[in-house]
């Protein structure tokens, strides 16, 4: 068996990794087991596939959206660093030890912010910075599909941006977004605890 570094030695980078992403080392061993076990023909990556079998995100409406933000640069594949940042995001913020950042280190993963960025760039389908009507009412006919009409749908869309719409140009940007959800515990909506 050996100690807990001594295994976690086989994962590449595990140091700055761990720095990064804010996980224990259990997290990251764990992490890789499952890794390893999606990627089943050993190619030391993962694919849009691989990623498929996750039962959580083939049930999540939103799933091949989050499965998208596992490839930022278009590439086909995603290694373990890439797997885990992108995990990160859903750390739950209530591990975190008491002990105060130092305000030089770059704001964590799973901070309140980088959730909703991560939230944001599932809806902006384009990448430019901005949900326009079109790609909210594409992400909305994902999340509530086939039980409303087309028309029920595009009045929920009218309705959701313009609550959010607060200097009317017609789309969302990041902070209408950040503030449409102030009062939303995001922290808590978006947090999956990787060991039990
Ligand atoms: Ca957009
Ligand atoms: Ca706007």
């Amino acid at each position: 068996m050996g100690s807990l570094s001594s295994r976690a030695a086989v994962i590449p980078d595990v140091d700055s990794i761990r720095r990064e992403t804010g996980f224990s080392q259990a997290c990251l061993l764990h992490l890789h087991h499952r890794f390893q076990a999606l990627d089943r023909d050993k190619k030391g990556y993962l694919s849009r596939m691989d990623l498929q079998q996750i039962g959580a995100l083939a049930v999540n409406p939103l799933g091949d959206r989050i499965i998208d933000s596992f490839f930022p640069d278009r590439s086909q594949r995603v290694d373990f660093s890439g797997f885990v940042r992108v995990l990160a995001h859903f750390r739950p913020t209530e591990e975190e030890d008491s002990e105060i950042r130092d305000p030089k280190k770059p704001e964590p993963l799973n901070s309140r912010m980088n959730k909703l960025r991560f939230a944001f760039q599932l809806y902006d389908l384009d990448g430019d910075g901005k949900i326009s009507w079109q790609e909210m009412l594409q992400v909305l006919w994902l999340m509530v599909g086939v039980q409303v009409t087309e028309e029920q749908l595009e009045s929920i869309t009218d309705r959701t941006l313009q609550e959010a719409d607060e200097d009317e140009d017609g789309a969302v940007s990041f902070l209408e977004f950040a503030k449409s959800l102030e009062k939303m515990n995001v922290e808590q909506k978006m947090s999956i605890r990787i060991l039990k």
